[in-house]
């Protein structure tokens, strides 16, 4: 017995001394000190000893079993460093490597040049309002001395939800708001952007909804010359500063006297090309003197206060800006256009 115990344990060390692996291991454990194990077997046997041999025995099969075990626990703890530092190996980072470039988006040419004109008027002092897109008539026509039955209503034709309510035409009702709530009192100095909606055909240079910049200044004392001074600031900041505007006597509703601006061609410099159809002069935007109705509506003494007021439309600005030949690209979202704005 004593025999057989001394062969099993150099048996069971030098499979444990061969084994490559943990399994490998773990059946060489269960196979040797399992239940069904020769150890076990010879423990059984134990019974036909003799009272005397027993103890002897019983002490011999437990130091080949802790024999056995302490190198199966040397042989495992050995195997599982090993692992780890394989798969330290295999998952080691090259720090030094490139990085993969991280896609980065851009903005849309027309959210830019909206950002850019907010900039330069927020430079001068200006505020941003904005206000809603589906608007009462009262403050999208009336307090814009646009009552119900007059012509000019017919410009625009609208996009009307209920009688009273239509989607805003133009970005003037939220200064007529921006004036009421100031309950007559100046000075108001503000730009609105946002979009506009109007029942026209879409084509090259057409579009149902678009984006309006309007800015209104109303104190004591505005007069036309601080209209051209402003006018001509954003021209120049906008086009370069070699821009000269020139002003053209016009017609709003809602502003007396009223002009449109045009600017010297950025391109041909003045001598004509196609972009300024050869006159030297393109059309960038209207403005004029706020009617006395539309102060009195918002409640200001028109004797007292006067104001100046412009708007125009974002997509001409950003289609002269970048050479854009189609309003419709602004709308269609096609990623090949957007990405041709990428900042340098
Ligand atoms: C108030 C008083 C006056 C806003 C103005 C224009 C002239 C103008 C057009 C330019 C191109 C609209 O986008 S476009 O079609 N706008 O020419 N807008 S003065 O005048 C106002 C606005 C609000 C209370």
């Amino acid at each position: 017995m004593q025999d057989r115990l001394k062969e099993l344990q150099e048996e069971a060390l030098a499979k444990v001394e061969a084994a490559v692996d943990l399994k490998e291991l773990n059946d060489i454990r269960v196979a040797y000190l399992g239940k069904k194990g020769p150890i076990t077997e010879v423990l059984r046997g134990m019974g036909k000893l003799s009272a005397e041999e027993r103890p002897k025995m019983g002490a011999l099969v437990n130091v080949v079993r802790e024999k056995i075990t302490e190198v199966l626990t040397g042989k495992q703890e050995k195997l599982e460093a090993a692992a780890v530092e394989q798969q330290l190996a295999s998952e080691t980072i090259d720090v030094t490597l490139p990085g993969r470039p991280v896609k980065v988006g851009n903005h849309h040419p027309l959210t830019a040049v909206v950002e850019q004109i907010e900039d330069l008027f927020l430079g001068m002092g200006y505020s941003i309002a904005e206000g809603f897109e589906v608007e009462e008539d009262y403050y999208n026509f009336e307090a814009l001395n646009l009552p119900k039955g007059h012509p000019a209503r017919d410009m625009q034709d609208s996009f009307y939800i209920t009688d009273e309510t239509l989607l805003r035409t133009h970005t003037s009702p939220v200064q007529a708001r921006t004036m009421e709530q100031h309950k007559g009192k100046g000075p108001v100095k503000i730009i609105c952007p946002g979009k506009v909606y109007r029942r026209d055909s879409d084509d090259a240079t057409h579009s149902h909804q678009f984006m309006q910049i309007e800015g209104l200044v109303v104190d004591e004392n505005i007069r036309m010359s601080d209209l051209k001074g402003t006018l001509e600031v954003f021209a120049k900041k906008m086009f370069g500063e070699d821009r000269q505007i020139r002003l053209r006597p016009s017609f709003f509703p809602f502003t007396e006297p009223s002009v449109e601006m045009d600017i010297s061609c950025f391109i041909c410099g003045g001598k004509g090309c196609n972009v300024c159809k050869k006159t030297g002069w393109i059309e960038i935007l209207g403005a004029g003197m706020v009617h006395p109705n539309v102060l009195e509506m918002a409640g200001f003494d028109s004797k007292k206060y006067t104001g100046f007021a412009f708007g125009m439309g974002a997509e001409r600005i950003a289609m002269l800006k970048y050479g854009i030949d189609d309003i419709r690209h602004f709308y269609t979202n096609d990623i090949r256009f957007v990405q041709q704005f990428k900042r340098a």
